[in-house]
């Protein structure tokens, strides 16, 4: 049977088992999909050992996306750009393809849930590992410009210069963003977990269509509570979505097929 797993330190809280036990009914295939708790001091090894026992593919999350970076042998160009990995595939040759598939799961939900990307004025909140693994997809679906603020502008900065050779990127402070009109909002920081909000101006969300939280939770996160205070109209929506979506483009590069990630979504979201 093909063997899949995903390692993180913590694991327990994942949905990956079940997100991919769902789309292997949808498509007819048998397979294992565990999660695997790895050492904080012993991420290799443990990859290695699920690989050399017939391991087929692997999905990485917290906090192991820049080691599996450096652990894989190839690597995509969206990969390379993110400078993570939270997708391995052992090749026919054995060596490992690391790719990462977060910032096209984000896509693929935003378009899901009808946002218009193409032409888009998008201000990304925070500079981290997630913001930088969804600027090249975000730019590639249309996005025409993208204003990122981070608490520490020196980080924005660092992320807008890599990336302004594919598209109209620019970076600013959180208190410091032009009061400008954008059509979406992305919250790429985790001040969700602990129930904050990311320090901006409430005019900046006042004209929004869409509001994406990257966390998700049981409840409305946060930041979506927030936004809906000061913008009725805003479009809300949380992160099980992306995590869907991720999942789904793992799938179709390890099996060359792409699950319907619109059931598996609902399934999730009235199981959470
Ligand atoms: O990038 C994903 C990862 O592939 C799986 C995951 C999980 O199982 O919670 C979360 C994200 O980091």
């Amino acid at each position: 049977m093909d063997k899949y797993a995903v390692f993180g330190h913590p694991i327990k809280h994942s949905k990956s088992p079940t997100i991919h036990q769902q789309f292997a009914k949808q498509c007819g295939d048998t397979l294992s999909y565990e999660a695997i708790l790895a050492p904080l001091d012993g991420f290799q090894s443990s990859v290695e050992a699920f690989f050399s026992s017939g391991g087929c593919g692997a999905n990485i999350t917290l906090p192991f996306k820049e080691q599996a970076y450096a652990l894989a042998d190839t690597l995509t160009q969206r990969a390379k750009l993110a400078g993570a990995v939270n997708t391995l595939k052992r090749l026919e040759d054995g060596r490992l393809l690391g790719d990462n598939t977060d910032g096209a799961g984000l896509v693929k939900d935003l378009l899901d849930q009808g946002a218009q990307l193409n032409g888009a004025r998008l201000l990304l909140l925070g500079a981290g590992g997630a913001a930088r693994g969804c600027i090249y997809p975000l730019l590639c679906a249309g996005v025409k410009e993208i204003v990122i603020a981070n608490r520490s502008v020196e980080k924005a900065t660092i992320l807008a210069k890599e990336f302004h050779s594919y598209g109209a990127v620019s970076s600013y402070a959180l208190d410091e963003i032009p009061n400008e009109r954008f059509d979406i909002v992305i919250n790429s920081t985790s001040l969700s977990v602990s129930g904050q909000v990311p320090n901006i101006d409430a005019h900046l969300i006042a004209q929004c269509q869409f509001a994406y939280d990257m966390f998700y939770a049981d409840e409305t996160t946060s930041f979506l509570k927030w936004v809906s205070q000061y913008n009725a109209q805003c479009k809300l929506v949380d992160g099980l979505g992306m995590l869907v979506g991720q999942a789904a483009e793992a799938y179709l590069l390890w099996r060359d097929t792409l699950p319907d990630t619109k059931i598996v979504y609902q399934v999730m979201r009235e199981a959470s």
